[in-house]
């Protein structure tokens, strides 16, 4: 039984866009929520990456944003998140990119989950 937890560095009113896909044998659930409000929760059990497992857009509410991944049946989830700055071309931070992808099990590809998420400063 293994559940990780990851902080994204978003502060509220940030608007934000996810893109997240399995491909694993085991059921995988995956939470996005934070302080004041909780974006989604999703199980999906299929080695078939369509249909994604989440995908959908928000403007962050609250404090404290993490993304929450739960897999009973594994033993250990690995991974390291990535982030990286979104500039302009002159160098102004305008959003962050977040990408995470995770191994469940044994065989080291590390797509058994994959989570993507966009934060922008400004919305529309
Ligand atoms: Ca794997």
């Amino acid at each position: 039984m293994a559940t990780r937890l990851f902080s994204i560095a978003v502060d509220a009113g940030n608007y934000i866009s996810w893109f997240v896909t399995t491909q694993a044998s085991f059921a995988v659930t995956v939470t996005l929520k934070d302080d004041v409000k909780q974006y989604f929760t999703k199980t999906k059990q299929s080695r078939n990456i369509e249909p994604p497992l989440a995908l959908d857009a928000a403007v962050v509410a609250g404090s404290n944003l993490q993304m929450i991944v739960d897999i009973p049946s594994s033993t250990a989830i690995l991974g390291t998140p990535h982030s990286n700055d979104i500039l302009t071309d002159k160098g102004d931070i305008v959003g962050k990119e977040y990408t995470i992808c995770l191994e469940d099990e044994k065989d080291q590809d590390y797509n058994d989950v994959a989570i993507s998420i966009i934060a922008w400063k400004k919305k529309g």
